[in-house]
């Protein structure tokens, strides 16, 4: 079993619902388990600002799949959340990200892990240190340089007691 993080995002339509409903899929995927839950944040876009706020979270899988069949299972439940590719990091229902998969780097032309932009956004680095907090990323630097160094980044904790229901799972 590899440890395998997955940042949520959504910025369309009832944001919470879609995170509700990728949690519920990554909980009943094969050959993975979930393990922690972050909380959720709400933060404003990054990229073009003509589109509404993000909400954005991130799960731990335990998970046998090999990177790219998780990577097509997300995409899957990114298709099934109603999924439409517009512009580069536009607005869009829902986003399933492979932050990190184990100690791996990988730079194949689907799939680059550590997520390219993982160093450099609060909204994932928050949430992933609430689950993680003594992670160390594949290159040796500690979550907690990234996160503190992002810190001037404004991103809000957002309450949602159907989310917080399954932060005890
Ligand atoms: N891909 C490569 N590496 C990965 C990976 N580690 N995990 C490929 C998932 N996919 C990966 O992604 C395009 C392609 O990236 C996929 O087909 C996959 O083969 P996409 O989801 O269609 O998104 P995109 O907008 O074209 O680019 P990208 O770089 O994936 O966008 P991001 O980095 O996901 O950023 N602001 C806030 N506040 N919160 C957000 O969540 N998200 C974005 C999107 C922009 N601004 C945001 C947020
Ligand atoms: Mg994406």
């Amino acid at each position: 079993m590899t440890e395998a993080f997955i940042g949520l995002g959504s910025n369309l339509g009832d944001s919470v619902d879609y995170l509700l409903f990728a949690r519920q899929q990554l909980s009943s995927l094969a050959d993975s388990q979930l393990v922690a839950t972050s909380r959720l944040y709400r933060s404003a876009p990054v990229g073009p600002q003509d589109q509404p706020d993000f909400y954005n979270a991130v799960i731990q899988l335990n998970t046998s799949l090999a990177p790219i069949p998780l990577l097509d299972a997300l995409q899957r439940i990114e298709q099934q959340a109603g999924r439409v590719r517009q512009r580069h990091w536009g607005e869009r229902t829902l986003d399933l990200d492979i932050l990190l998969y184990g100690d791996g780097t990988l730079n194949l032309p689907r799939l680059q892990v550590p997520h390219p932009q993982l160093g450099r956004r609060s909204f994932v680095l928050q949430p992933l240190s609430d689950i993680h907090p003594q992670l160390i990323l594949p290159d040796g630097t500690p979550l907690t340089t990234l996160r503190d160094a992002c810190s001037h980044q404004q991103i809000c904790y957002h309450e949602d007691s159907r989310w917080r229901a399954g932060l005890e799972r």
